[in-house]
Parts: C-alpha cells; sequence; structure tokens
C-alpha cells in the first residue's frame, strides 16, 4: 500500500487542534507518519496551517524577531561600521595544508558560506568524542547572565577545553590561520545535537550592551565579535541556519561552514546578523560553534 499524501476533514481538524494546543510541530508530523502518511505530505500540511514551520517562513521578518534598541544605547548600534572580511577574498584558502572553499558571501553583514572547513573524518571525530558527553543545552539569560535551560534551544550540547585534544587543537589552529585571529581569541569548541523539532530561536550572539547580565561575560576576552558555525553532518530536512534580517538560509553540509562578523574595531555591534536554526524535521543536526572575543579568552 502506498504512503497517504490526501488530508481528510478529520484529520485537518486533528491538525489544527492540535496546534491550537501547543503540540509541538514535530510530533504531529511523526504521528502522521507512524499512520503511514509520506513525510514530505505531512509536512507541507502541517506547514500549510501553522506557516512559520519548516523555515517556510522564517526568511521573512516576523514580528517576534523586532529587537528594538533601547534608548541609551543607540551608539553600540547605529554606527557600526562595514570593515573588510576577515576571510580572504579567494574561492579557495589553503589554511595549514588544508584547502578551505568559498562557495557564498554576503558583504554587509560579513557572511561567508565554506565547504570543506572540515573533513569528514575530522566531523565523524567530533561526534564520537561529544556524543557521551552531551547534557541539555542552556542559554544566557540577558537580566542575570546566568545560564539556564530554555525551550529557546531545544538542543543538547558539550564542549572542549581549548587544545583538549589533538583534533581540536588542529581545528582552532585551520580556524585562526583562516580568520587571522589567535587561536587563544577563541571559545572552546561547542558542539550541539538537535534531534527532530529541535531549534534555536533567531538571537544575537554577541552579548546585548544593554543586558545586565551581559558585564559578566564582557570580563574575560571583551565581546564576541565572530562565530563559526561548522556543520558536522548533512540533515535531511530542516534545521537550516537563518538569517532573517537578510531572507539568508544556509543549508547543512557535512564539513561546511558558515561564517559571520558582528563587532567592528570601536565594540559597534550589527543587528542585522540576527539569526537562528530552524526545526530539524528529519533526521539529526550536529554542529560545532566557536565565537571569537576581542581579546585573548583565557
Ligand atoms: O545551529 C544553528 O544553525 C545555529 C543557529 C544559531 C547555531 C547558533 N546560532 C549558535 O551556535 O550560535
Ligand atoms: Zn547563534
Amino acid at each position: 500500500m502506498g504512503l497517504i499524501t490526501q488530508l481528510t476533514p478529520d484529520w485537518e481538524q486533528w491538525i489544527v487542534s492540535n496546534i491550537a494546543r501547543g503540540v509541538p510541530l514535530a510530533t504531529l508530523i511523526e504521528e502522521m507518519v507512524k499512520k503511514d502518511f509520506d513525510l514530505l505530505f505531512a509536512t507541507e500540511v502541517v506547514a500549510r496551517f501553522a506557516p512559520e514551520f519548516a523555515g517556510l517562513n522564517l526568511s521573512q521578518p516576523q514580528p517576534q524577531y523586532a529587537f528594538p534598541i533601547p534608548a541609551g544605547f543607540e551608539q553600540h548600534y547605529a554606527s557600526y561600521q562595514h570593515e573588510p572580511s576577515r576571510i580572504a577574498a579567494n574561492s579557495s584558502i589553503v589554511v595549514d595544508h588544508h584547502a578551505v572553499r568559498v562557495t557564498a558571501r554576503v558583504g554587509a553583514p560579513d557572511v561567508v558560506v565554506l565547504e570543506n572547513m572540515l573533513t569528514a573524518a575530522e566531523c565523524n571525530e567530533l561526534i564520537a568524542l561529544s556524543q557521551p558527553k552531551l547534557k541539555r543545552s542552556t542559554i544566557v539569560d540577558h537580566q542575570t547572565g546566568a545560564e539556564e535551560v530554555m525551550d529557546l534551544r531545544g538542543s543538547f550540547g558539550t564542549y572542549f577545553l581549548r587544545s583538549e585534544n589533538a583534533l581540536v587543537a588542529c581545528i582552532e589552529k585551520r580556524v585562526a590561520a583562516l580568520l587571522g585571529v589567535p587561536a587563544e581569541n577563541g571559545e572552546g569548541i561547542q558542539i550541539l545535537k538537535y534531534g527532530i523539532g529541535a531549534e534555536y530561536k533567531p538571537h544575537y550572539d554577541f552579548f546585548l550592551p544593554e543586558s545586565p547580565g551581559s558585564a559578566k561575560h564582557l570580563e574575560k576576552g571583551g565581546q564576541r565579535i565572530a562565530t563559526l558555525i561548522i556543520y558536522l553532518n548533512d540533515v535531511e530536512c530542516g534545521g537550516e541556519t537563518v538569517f532573517p534580517e537578510i531572507d539568508l538560509n544556509v543549508i547543512p553540509r557535512k564539513g561546511g561552514a558558515v561564517y559571520f562578523s558582528y563587532c567592528d574595531s570601536q565594540t559597534r555591534l550589527n543587528r542585522m546578523t540576527l539569526h537562528g536554526g530552524t526545526p530539524v524535521i528529519h533526521g539529526e543536526k550536529w554542529i560545532a560553534t566557536i565565537w571569537v572575543r576581542q581579546r585573548a579568552y583565557i
């Protein structure tokens, strides 16, 4: 028997009422697939009733992404100056005997999409080393600076100390050479694993100057200036890194990466770098993130 690709009124009612009850959309799709619905069809119909899902509409500016600049903090944002990208203009950049390919760029903000940042074997090894250490991810509360488990992230993560092992040291050296920034300015590599339905709602990676909780984080190494997100596997559907202000979605590709910078040399911040991770619809998503600071992060 073929998979179901038609919706009866009672199924339609079931989807609408469960969305209204707040059931995670990925759970609805999973239930439908268990009842022999075609996965893509189930994803499409759920997205039809909740179009913000599946990355379908995430590139459109959404009301919840509006983060007005609080009075008194305009100077941190308004005068942001674009500076030349840290990543060379070449299409292929050889760093430490390893060729990283550049596949796309956005000029302002400075966003660069890369291929072959890591080899497949390096991705596999990072996953294998991380798997036993995974814990529910936390997020920094901007008011208090404390790390808390929040629904905003819905992922599991772990991290490596700088130079924790030979592979980590090799990756840090490669990233430092690619960006022309000392390896000690990087925070330790963070690993995240997202299962079906897990997402990372749009946010900034820099510490908001107006948030009381930021001071504690700025003491060590200063502001974050740039992020490198490395994809450790291919994701069958979903799990894209989305930049809603510039209508850009980056598709995870094993070994590929997206780099973006958001803090100029005068510590002014670029709010166009709002970004998030769309829900994983099918498969799982593994990433390694390196956040780069203004100074040594010791
Ligand atoms: O997993 C992602 O695509 C993602 C999206 C937004 C990761 C991060 N932010 C991050 O690690 O900061
Ligand atoms: Zn982020």
